[in-house]
């Protein structure tokens, strides 16, 4: 697979994929396209046809073009971790680095290599760094370890005063380093992330992201995009160019003081693989002091896959859930019962040692769970102040409410409850909301079907009584009562006129959650 990559002889603006073109194989290869995509989960031939130090638009908002930074920033090395990467991905990232940084403020490059078993990442990657104008160093991890203690190693191994964390297939764009260091530089509790563009699976296309989403999650722990809410656009005074505070990261791409990293304790080495460790140094940096900003003037490209091109040794749910309930225990307090209610199968896997973990939540002094949620992330999907959190039952049919679409503007079916979690779970809440991540049960008409629309929090539709007396949900706009799924339509429940019958019960599960209330 390895073949010798020459030294790039196209000029600037020609050639396959300059200025973040897409490319595009001829029909006669695609049998072969196909094939060679299945080693790493993108285009890898068309990724072997762009030159590893290609051309890329400035899709920096106009603002940014024009910003001057101090001479003396701190310098920075850029830790890549990697298992198995591609050779034209993984020296794209290096020249992307070495190219768009300027050189004063760039110590080094540490490449960790995750024990990849591909030949040409052994000496001839050796070999090829070593002719580069920026030092650039790989170790060798001796076993798989995954990204965690992977990055771990390669922060050990560094030497700058900031450490700049990249995925093994990024590409860095003009200007990106600059804004980050200087975020850190006026204040070094302050870690950072560059606005992450996407860099095509299938033809390497490079297309601006926005600087209008940030970092949030799910019930299920799932790192996920939003909008930038009102408040922090308010905060910034509508000026785009300003960092935005994101209550979390990716995870993959960001930069922060080396000291600092080592006093909000590095990462959890505890975690494997990969998966969990983001959330958990977000909400750490945020509950033990510090902030966490995309920082809107460095862009960043990144290859976003659809499927993971590695094993993940021991099954990749045990994995993930393992990470995930570390967290859970060391930061979420009585919230992981959030987690834990929609994804039973969580409790059950053997998550080891934390206590040195919560021994350094304790030293830090950090602040509750419910603090970041109420001051940092008010509009997560986890509702500070909820009533009930489960399946909701009937009391006729002993059949649950079931969201079995997970999508917006699809109606709410109802099925035999299964405990098992997942789609049968919503929270009442505080609100008089029902509702699971950022859908609420909504109905539009009297008589009509209930169907889940994103919570609007202006109750209107979105608005139930619960009698725990009478077990009745009403829906108040209507002034009628849910009721199990009708005869004309066996698996939609929808609104009736309330009558008293078990057919409008439901059974609430009720969980107590002292501390928050
Ligand atoms: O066992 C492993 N050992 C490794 O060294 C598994 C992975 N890795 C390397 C891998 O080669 C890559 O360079 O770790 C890096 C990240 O792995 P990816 O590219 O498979 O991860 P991802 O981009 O799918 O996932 C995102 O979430 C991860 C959770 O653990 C990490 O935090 C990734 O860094 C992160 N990527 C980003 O934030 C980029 C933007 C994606 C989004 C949203
Ligand atoms: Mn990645």
């Amino acid at each position: 697979m390895y073949r010798e990559v020459p030294e790039p002889i196209q000029k600037p603006h020609e050639g396959p994929g300059e200025m973040g073109k897409p490319v595009v194989i001829p029909k006669e290869e695609q049998e072969k396209m196909k094939e060679m995509f299945k080693i790493n989960q993108f285009n890898l031939m068309a990724s072997e046809l762009i030159a590893l130090n290609r051309s890329l638009p400035d899709v920096r908002l106009e603002g940014c073009k024009t910003k001057v930074y101090l001479d003396n920033l701190p310098t920075t090395s850029v830790v890549i971790v990697f298992h198995n990467e591609a050779w034209s991905t993984l020296l794209r990232t290096v020249h992307s680095v070495i190219n768009r940084s300027p050189r004063h403020m760039l110590e080094e490059i540490v490449l960790v290599d995750d024990a990849s078993e591909r030949d040409f990442l052994k000496r001839p990657l050796e070999n090829y760094v070593k002719k580069l104008k920026v030092p650039v160093h790989v170790i060798r991890m001796e076993q798989r370890s995954g990204l965690i203690r992977a990055r771990l190693k390669g922060a050990a191994a560094s030497k700058g005063q900031v450490i700049t964390f990249l995925d093994a297939h990024c590409e860095c764009t003009v200007g990106w380093l600059e804004p980050l260091l200087a975020r850190i530089k006026a204040d070094r509790r302050t870690v950072v992330c560059p606005i992450i563009d996407v860099i095509s699976d299938d033809t390497f296309e490079y297309m601006a992201g926005s600087d209008m989403t940030y970092g949030g999650f799910n019930w299920k722990l799932n790192f996920r995009w939003y909008p930038v809410p009102q408040r922090e656009m308010d905060r910034r005074k509508g000026d785009r160019t300003l960092p935005v505070r994101t209550p979390t990261m990716a995870g993959g791409l960001f930069s922060i003081d080396r000291d600092y990293f080592q006093e909000i304790g590095t990462y959890d080495a505890g975690m494997d693989i990969w998966g969990g460790e983001n959330l958990e140094i977000s909400f750490r940096i945020w509950q033990c002091g510090g902030t966490l900003e995309i920082v809107t003037c460095s862009h960043v490209g990144h290859v976003f896959r659809k499927a993971t091109p590695y094993t993940f040794p021991g099954g990749t749910g045990q994995i993930i859930n393992k990470n995930n309930r570390r967290l859970a225990e060391v930061w979420m307090d009585e919230f992981k019962n959030f987690f834990y209610i929609i994804s039973p199968g969580v409790t059950k896997v053997d998550y080891g040692d934390i206590s040195s973990r919560l021994g350094l939540r304790r030293k830090l002094q950090c602040k509750p769970f419910s603090w970041y949620l109420e001051n940092v992330y008010p509009d997560s999907q986890i509702p500070r102040h909820y009533f009930s959190l489960g399946e909701i039952r009937n009391v006729e049919t002993n059949q649950c409410l079931d969201n079995m679409a997970r999508k917006e503007n699809e109606k709410v079916g109802i099925f035999n409850c299964h405990g098992m979690g997942g789609n049968q779970v919503f929270s009442y809440t505080a609100n008089k909301e029902i509702r699971t991540d950022d859908l609420c049960l909504d109905v539009s008409k009297l008589n009509g079907p209930v169907t889940m629309l994103k919570c609007h929090h202006l109750k209107g539709n979105q608005l139930w009584e619960y009698d725990p007396v009478k077990l009745t949900l009403l829906h108040v706009n209507s002034n009628q009562c849910l009721d199990k799924a009708t005869e004309e339509d066996s698996q939609v429940p929808s609104i009736r006129d309330c009558n008293g019958s078990r057919s409008q019960q439901w059974l609430l599960r009720n969980v107590t959650l002292p501390e928050i209330f």
